[in-house]
C-alpha cells in the first residue's frame, strides 16, 4: 500500500535493510529558505556532510505525485530553480498533492511524516516552527508541533528563530509531551544566537546519550518526536540586537500587508535576509551542516546501540 505512494531510493533504503545510519534533509528550506543557487550549493553540501559524517543523506520532497526519501543531485537542482513555484507542503496538503501528481517541498512537519514513512529516525533541519508572536489572537501554531506530538522522528535543529514567541513554542511542547534537549547547553538557542534566555527540558552532552534517550523513549512506545536543539558555532553567531530590530521591522511589515497562513513564514526569513545583508544567509547556511553533522552522528549511535541490543 505504501509503496503506491512512497519512493525511497535505492541507497537509502539498502542502508535502512542494512541498519545503517540514515539522516533526512527537508526541501522547504531549499525551495522557500534561501536564493538560487546558494539553495542548491547548501543542499548539496548539507547532504556531503551527513556523508562525510558517517550516515547516508535523504533529502525529503513530494515529485510528480509521489513522497520521496532520498533525492539525486538533478532532482535537488530542479526543486532549488524551482524555488517558491513548488508549493510549501505540510502534513495537511500531502493528499492533495498526490491526487494531483503534483510536486511539494516538504516543511519539517511533512518532512518528519515521510522520514517516518520510510523508516528513518534522524532528521537535520535549520530551525523548526513554533508559536507565533501574537498566536493567542492570531491562533497560527506551525504544523510542525502537532507533527512533533505524533511522529516518532528526533529533529535536530538550532532551536527556532525569534520571529517566533519561543516561551509560548516551549510550553506548547510541553502540553504535547514533546522533550526539547540542548546539545551541549542549557539554553535554547534562537538559530542565529547561541542564547534565547529560555532553558530547555534536558541538557545532553554525547550522541551516544541523545542516542540512548531515543531508544527509550521509542521502546516504551511514547510516542511523538524529540527536538535536539544545537547552537550555531559561536564563530557564525550574530549579533542579537541587530537581529532583534530586523525581526520586528520584519513582523511590522508582515501586519502592515497583511500577509497570513503559510506564507508568514518565508515572508519573514526572506524579509530578515535582506534587512541583514548576505550575513544571515551565511549563518544560516553554517547552522543547518552542524546540525546535518550532530545528526549524522546521533544516528550512527542510534544504529550502533540497535545492533548491540540485538542478540
Ligand atoms: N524556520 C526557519 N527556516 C525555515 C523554516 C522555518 O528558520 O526554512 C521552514 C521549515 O520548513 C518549517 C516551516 O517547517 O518553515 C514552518 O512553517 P510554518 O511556520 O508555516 O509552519
Ligand atoms: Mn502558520
Amino acid at each position: 500500500m505504501l509503496q503506491n505512494y512512497l519512493t525511497v531510493s535505492p541507497e537509502v533504503r539498502a542502508a535502512l535493510e542494512a541498519g545503517r545510519p540514515v539522516v533526512a534533509l527537508e526541501s522547504t528550506i531549499i525551495a522557500h529558505g534561501m536564493p538560487y543557487p546558494k539553495n542548491m550549493e547548501t543542499a548539496l553540501r548539507v547532504a556531503q556532510t551527513v556523508r562525510s559524517a558517517g550516515a547516508v543523506p535523504a533529502t525529503c520532497a513530494i515529485l510528480d505525485g509521489r513522497l520521496r526519501a532520498g533525492l539525486g543531485t538533478d532532482e535537488i537542482e530542479r526543486i532549488a530553480r524551482a524555488g517558491a513555484t513548488i508549493p510549501k507542503t505540510s502534513r495537511r496538503d500531502i493528499a492533495y498533492l498526490l491526487s494531483q501528481g503534483l510536486s511539494g517541498a516538504t516543511t519539517v512537519a511533512s518532512t518528519m511524516l515521510v522520514a517516518h514513512l520510510a523508516g528513518i529516525r534522524l532528521f537535520a533541519t535549520g530551525g523548526i516552527g513554533g508559536v507565533h508572536r501574537g498566536a493567542a489572537t492570531s491562533m497560527d501554531i506551525s504544523a510542525d508541533l502537532q507533527e512533533l506530538a505524533q511522529t516518532p522522528v528526533a529533529v535536530v535543529c538550532a532551536g527556532a528563530k525569534s520571529i517566533l514567541d519561543l516561551g509560548l513554542t516551549l510550553e506548547y511542547l510541553e502540553t504535547l509531551g514533546v522533550p526539547v534537549l540542548g546539545y551541549q547547553t542549557h539554553e535554547l538557542p534562537a538559530f542565529y544566537t547561541r542564547k534565547s534566555g529560555f532553558s530547555v527540558d534536558y541538557r545532553m552532552e554525547t550522541p551516544e546519550a541523545v542516542a540512548r534517550l531515543l531508544h527509550i523513549k521509542w521502546g516504551l512506545d511514547l510516542r511523538g518526536g524529540v527536538v535536539i536543539a544545537n547552537p550555531i558555532p559561536a564563530e557564525y553567531a550574530l549579533d542579537a540586537a541587530v537581529m532583534e530590530k530586523a525581526i520586528s521591522q520584519a513582523l511590522a511589515e508582515a501586519e502592515q500587508i497583511q500577509v497570513k497562513g503559510k506564507a508568514i513564514t518565508p515572508f519573514l526569513l526572506a524579509r530578515m535576509e535582506q534587512l541583514t545583508g548576505g550575513e544571515s544567509l551565511e549563518a544560516n547556511i553554517e547552522l543547518v551542516c552542524n546540525n546535518a553533522r550532530l545528526a549524522a552522528e546521533i544516528a550512527r549511535a542510534y544504529s550502533a546501540q540497535t545492533a548491540h541490543a540485538q542478540p
